[in-house]
């Protein structure tokens, strides 16, 4: 079960990456292929946030989600117009669309402070910290 959850989730990232990125087109790197094998459950947060965004601006979520390297980040997120999600640091790009749950489920391997935000109008979602 885990494992199937897993697979459904780098098959997203796969798609995400596709999508490209306004700020950073030429970053493809394949970031993703490393998570199969060594996804470690106990590492994922017992709680996951959840962000859901009204009319392209956030109305529920922390405005931080803070991790420790090597730590899985993971949310979910819901819209109710299509759109698209940008993990700035990560450059993913989440498809979003209408009514629809997303979890974003990703190995956090790069430190630092990143914008998580909504690219139709660039607002701050939330600040994602890796410690
Ligand atoms: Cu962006």
């Amino acid at each position: 079960m885990k494992l199937s959850r897993t697979a459904a989730v780098i098959a997203v990232g796969a798609v995400l990456f596709a999508g490209g990125c306004s700020l950073n087109k030429s970053t493809t790197t394949p970031a993703m292929t490393t998570a199969t094998a060594d996804s470690d459950a106990t590492n994922v947060p017992a709680e996951v946030p959840e962000f859901i965004l009204h009319n392209g601006a956030k109305v529920s979520g922390p405005d931080t989600v803070s991790v420790k390297s090597g730590d899985t980040v993971k949310f979910t997120v819901i819209s109710d117009k299509d759109d698209q999600l940008h993990i700035h640091g990560y450059d993913k790009e989440i498809e979003l669309k209408s009514g629809q749950f997303q979890t974003v489920e990703f190995k956090a391997t790069i430190t630092g402070k990143f914008e998580i935000e909504i690219h139709s109008n660039d607002s701050l979602v939330c600040t994602l910290e890796v410690r």
